[in-house]
């Protein structure tokens, strides 16, 4: 009993900290007046910016684009959650996205973009997210910026250790953060925990080619709370290291009853192993049920299909599989520095940061230099494996990212800062405060073989005074800080969407000369796709009207429909028929419970509408195209049930009464 109120003391005191120190550091705002800071972040007017960076929106459920270093918004991506602009999750051709084992799912929380790499960098090609809640992992494609994959995962709850990309992409990786009784058997009692709750690391196969994703296995690991991870590089490509809290297996106050040791674990997978023991037929089948959604660039259109079993491994039957290595306290996440040499975890109630030589790991299970273990897994022992410590860098050790000159950079979420250090000596070099409390921080390409540095931005999760009031819900907010000289400086203060929880930056060139203009019509495979005004129809199916309609500036074709039925389902596909850039057509129609269809060149999508009432229903382009954009509208006619009106459509014709 003592010991659990010593605990909460503890972590009373730490929240009291967090609170005090962010109030008190909001007097500073030096920057805001620095005239050098504003010349570093001014990207003039018809400018383009030196990065992306693609940061999580957090509870939104989606992704944001943002210039660095203007800190200026790009581009919401909807991943998720539906998103009302343009229609994604509710358009026909993108419903499908969100399916899941558990039916449709319209919303997620996002945490960790990860972009795909070729040789430990960036390579511009891809960008992985976690759903956190529903566990998925999602693709997009950057040449596009539009979601095209979604993966549910089996076995696994809050898929928030995830997604990790190893060196070339060969796996995206993701574990569990709550430990769950496997899906073959669901209904077990929660005192059963340490029995039955199995936590399962899930390897992700990724094609180079399409980067289509697969599970390819999954490692049924020990019923702990996993938490961030990293895969090697260089000397370590091999191995990727896994942290882990609540190794007391707690199931109840887990603030208090999962801080009880003092150490727990960074778990190092050897998934080169794993591989090549599933390349041998080892492991089982095992039943699970989860969704695979494919969007496909040429229908316009996204497909869903159920899986039904996945390739588990039990790592107790495999020795060698993996190991552990004690690391204090709770730890929250572990990076590898450029090198692949050193890794570096952050325990979020640790009072030091441990940094890993991989080399010793080696050295250590060569010669079996255990301390223990856990359910016949060894536990190397901590002085083995380690390097050195970083000693009192703060309160609240969370993530650490690298320059490629030998720095780290590490947020403290407790005390509100960022520490940088030398990663060789671990001695600390400058500390630079953060408004407020600092989850993530990103440097550009800086958990990558090659950072290009420059720049460390803070992903904050609290704003407080820092902006104007906006009622009792405040911005989400972003800094960025320049790390090209010895000391670190605040530049400059952004605003994002939904929490920025982390983000991954790139320089543009590798994006932008990727990027799509419009879809070519000739390839356009949509079963609906209308591609020349003379295709445009209506055509009945019993109770259901399917309209293949064009938008072109600035007119939709039919323009006049009538003979729809209340009581119909009217699917409306419509084709935008422009071969130009930035040249998209919007679609509405009055009264209909769905979002508006935002449609890019040469796309087709469907808004399906079921009229309520008869009456005449006015249908709109709702993106401002060209002059006469006002004037690109037309008229649906609904009569009741039954109604003998003729089925009808037309286009520049003046309607005589009927
Ligand atoms: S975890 S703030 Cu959700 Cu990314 Cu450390
Ligand atoms: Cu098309 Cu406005």
């Amino acid at each position: 009993m003592k010991r659990i109120s010593q605990t909460t003391l503890l972590l009373a005191g730490l929240g009291a900290i967090a609170i005090a120190s962010g109030c008190k550091a909001g007097k500073t705002g030096q920057a805001a007046t620095d005239e050098d800071a504003a010349k570093k972040v001014y990207v003039a007017p018809g400018k383009h910016d030196e990065l992306y960076m693609f940061a999580s929106g957090g509870f939104s459920g989606q992704i944001a684009a943002y210039g660095i270093p203007s800190g200026r918004l790009l581009k919401v991506i909807p991943v998720f959650s539906q998103n009302p602009e343009n229609g994604y999750g509710y358009s026909e051709e993108t419903k499908p996205m969100l399916n899941t084992s558990h039916g449709f799912v319209p919303w997620d929380d996002t945490h960790h973009p990860e972009l795909s790499k070729t040789n430990g960098e960036d390579d511009g090609r891809w960008l992985f997210i976690n759903g956190n809640n529903t566990p998925r992992i999602a693709r997009l494609n950057l040449a596009t910026f539009k979601t095209e994959e979604i993966l549910e995962l089996p076995n696994v709850a809050g898929n928030h250790a995830s997604p990790f990309c190893t060196e070339n992409t060969e796996y995206i990786v993701g574990n569990t953060r709550f430990s769950v009784p496997l899906d073959g058997d669901k209904d077990v009692s929660i005192g059963d925990f340490k029995k039955k709750f199995k936590g399962a690391a899930t390897f992700i196969k990724v094609d180079k080619n399409t980067g289509r994703m697969n599970i390819a296995f999954q490692l049924i690991v020990p019923g702990f709370n996993y938490d961030l991870a990293h895969a090697g590089k260089g000397p370590s490509h091999d191995w990727i290291f896994f942290t882990c809290y609540n190794t007391e297996q707690a199931n109840t106050l887990l603030e208090v009853n999962a801080s009880q040791r003092d150490k727990d674990f960074i778990m190092a997978v050897n998934w080169k192993k794993a591989e090549e023991l599933v390349a041998q037929g080892k492991g089982h089948k095992a039943p699970a049920k989860y969704a695979h959604n494919l969007y496909n660039e040429r229908t316009h259109s996204a497909t869903s299909t159920m899986e039904n079993d996945v390739t588990m491994l039990d790592v107790k039957d495999y020795p060698g599989l993996i190991y552990y290595i004690p690391c204090p306290k709770s730890p929250h996440g572990v990076d590898v520095e450029p090198n692949g040499e050193y890794f570096v975890a952050s325990g979020k109630l640790a009072a030091v940061i441990p940094v890993f030589s991989f080399k010793k790991m080696l050295g250590a299970i060569d010669q079996k230099q255990f301390e223990g273990d856990f359910d016949g897994i060894p536990v190397l022992k901590y002085n083995t494996v380690l390097e050195g410590e970083v000693q009192k860098p703060g309160l609240g050790p969370l993530h650490t990212e690298f320059d490629g000159k030998g720095y780290a950079y590490t947020s403290m979420f407790v005390s509100s800062e960022i520490v940088k250090w030398k990663v060789d000596t671990r001695e600390i070099i400058d500390r630079i405060p953060t408004y407020y409390s600092i989850g993530h921080l990103s440097v550009p390409g800086g958990d990558s073989r090659h950072p290009y540095g420059k720049y460390v931005i803070a992903l904050n999760k609290i704003t407080k005074d820092r902006y104007l009031p906006t009622g009792p819900e405040l911005t989400q907010s972003a800094q960025l800080i320049d790390i090209t000289g010895n000391k670190m400086k605040l530049l400059l203060d952004f605003p994002t969407i939904g929490e920025p929880h982390y983000a991954q930056t790139i320089p543009a060139e590798k994006i932008e000369k990727n990027s799509v203009k419009f879809f070519k019509l000739e390839e356009n495979d949509n079963p609906y796709a209308a591609k020349s005004e003379k295709e445009a129809r209506v055509v009945r199916k019993g109770n259901r009207v399917d309209v293949y309609m064009t938008a072109i500036r600035s007119h939709l074709a039919p323009d006049n429909i009538e003979g729809i039925n209340q009581g119909d389902d009217v699917y409306v596909h419509v084709t935008n028929l422009e071969q130009d850039w930035d040249v998209p057509h919007g679609f509405a129609i009055k009264g209909s419970n769905n979002s508006e269809l935002l449609i890019m060149p040469g796309e087709t999508a469907t808004l399906k509408w079921a009229p309520d009432r008869t009456g005449i229903f006015p249908f709109y382009c709702t993106d401002f195209c060209s002059a006469l954009h006002q004037e690109m509208s037309g008229y649906f006619r609904v009569s009741p049930k039954g109604s003998n009106v003729p089925l009808t459509f037309h286009l520049g014709e003046n309607l005589a009464a009927r």
